[in-house]
């Protein structure tokens, strides 16, 4: 069955320069982008992320992580597209711990444990289909994804929008 997930470049990918490297990897899968772009990632974003870590000792350093404290101060964002795209993006990602994941795999082959316990594995991909639509939706509006996935609504929002000056 045909799905979406998200993934992200962390900000450790981006500052070792392994964007290239990483979307290589993943185009190994032959799944559709419908969706990519550069985000700064404020507290809010990050902490609505990784919601499900709020209870673990090293939340706090994960949120730092995420936000790019250590690092750029960015991600790259993406979203992709195709037949059990969940599960092949996370074969090609590995094991969440860098030193347990399979050692040709993206978190295998660039992941690391920082000294303060942080795992930086480099990327992020969606572990489900519940999870990715929960992401995506929070990390892209519908016109930025070039696919329609998930229902929409239309409202009128009386706000100022910023445009290029000719
Ligand atoms: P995944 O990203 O593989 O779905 P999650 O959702 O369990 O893994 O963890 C989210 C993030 O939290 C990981 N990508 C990693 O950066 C960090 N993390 C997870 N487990 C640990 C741990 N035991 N120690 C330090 N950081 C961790």
């Amino acid at each position: 069955m045909a799905n979406q997930t998200l993934v992200l470049i962390k900000p450790d990918g981006l500052k070792k320069s392994l964007t290239g490297n990483v979307l290589t990897r993943l185009s190994e899968t032959k799944l559709e982008i419908i969706g990519a772009k550069i985000a700064r990632v404020s507290r809010k974003l990050a902490t609505e992320h990784y919601r499900h870590m709020k209870d673990k000792p090293f939340f706090k350093e994960l949120i730092k992580y995420i936000m790019g404290h250590y690092h750029k101060e960015k991600v790259m964002a993406l979203v992709y597209w195709g037949e059990d795209a969940i599960k092949k993006v996370r074969k090609v990602c590995g094991s969440t711990n860098p030193e347990e994941a399979d050692t040709v795999s993206i978190r295998g082959q660039y992941g690391r444990i920082t000294t303060k316990g942080v795992y930086e594995n480099v990327i992020h991909a969606s572990a489900n289909a519940k999870d990715a639509k929960r992401e995506i939706c929070l990390w892209f509006g519908p016109d930025e994804l070039i696919a329609d996935i998930y229902p929409t609504k239309v409202q009128n929002i009386n706000k100022k929008t910023r445009i290029w000056a000719r």
